[in-house]
């Protein structure tokens, strides 16, 4: 299964893209791929199920069960997951937003669970990077918020600050962290920041640098996105200059140059697949 869908991209998206901070490309995914999604989201879920009741949960983690859960730098479980990091339609996303050069910088799925999933705290991406490097100066990366069903207020959308509200231009800010929540906060400010309402299958591009939070799940059904980020150029610590997440090579001058077969952990990083050995 490949995407053959192109994605219809103006001026004007890329230009707002290049202005404030993000672009909004609805019902992009078509529905094969969406439907894989959807299934290896249940997957995924019930992987993070068993950490939990198994008491593995990573220090700081930000997951809870039945709540809201975050499960990233696992799509080497998946034999299929691939098919749609690296397909023409996330390269035709990443061409529209941070240009010609990409790399696979990280994936999670995001998932807010029916009635309780609880609300995420205003952030920027890189401020989660920023936390493991006060000294970064990395460039922003894309994130791309995939949505598997429609949000709204009610299942717990984004609320986005675009550039000139969040005043985040060129600039990453230095988070608190949430004792509580383990959440990390940039921003308190007023300004309640536009609220994306979508269908399914939608891409929400924006990047690392806007701030953005998202709200509770009130509704009778789990509310499930999946975030490939890319990033124009391997991230790598400031001091140590060891390479931050991973660094799969996708795009070179526009071309798709992914390499499946050579796709492992002790190439560009993250984790391997699983190993049945004890
Ligand atoms: O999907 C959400 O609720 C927000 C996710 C998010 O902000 C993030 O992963 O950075």
């Amino acid at each position: 299964m490949t995407a053959t869908t192109i994605l219809d991209v103006s001026d004007a998206d890329r230009q707002q893209f290049a202005d404030e901070g993000y672009v909004i490309f609805e019902r992009a995914i078509p529905e094969e791929l969406l439907q894989m999604l959807r299934e290896e989201c249940s997957y995924f879920v019930g992987y993070m199920d068993a950490c939990i009741d198994a008491g593995r949960l990573k220090e700081h983690a930000l997951s809870s069960r039945n709540n809201r859960y975050f499960v990233n730098d696992m799509y080497r479980y998946s034999q299929r997951l691939w098919q749609f990091i690296f397909s023409d339609l996330m390269a035709e996303v990443c061409k529209a937003t941070i240009g010609d050069t990409a790399y696979l910088f990280n994936e999670q799925w995001v998932v807010k669970g029916a009635e309780q999933g609880m609300k995420f705290s205003w952030h920027q991406d890189s401020g989660y990077v920023k936390a493991y490097d006060p000294d970064t100066t990395h460039a922003p990366y894309v994130t791309c918020w995939c949505t598997l069903d429609d949000v709204s207020e009610a299942n717990g959308t984004v609320y986005l600050l675009p550039h000139s509200r969040g005043g985040t231009r060129g600039k990453i800010i230095t988070h608190d962290r949430d004792a509580d929540t383990n959440d990390l906060i940039g921003y308190t400010g007023d300004d309640h920041g536009l609220m994306i309402e979508v269908p399914a299958g939608s891409i929400v591009a924006f990047s690392s640098y806007n701030l953005h939070s998202s709200g509770a799940n009130r509704t009778d059904r789990m509310r499930r996105v999946y975030l490939p980020q890319y990033t124009p150029a391997p991230i790598v610590h400031s001091n140590t200059g060891e390479q931050q997440n991973l660094a799969v090579p996708f795009l070179k001058d526009g071309s798709n140059v992914y390499d499946h077969a050579n796709d492992k952990a002790e190439n560009w990083g993250g984790l391997p697949p699983p190993s049945l050995a004890a």
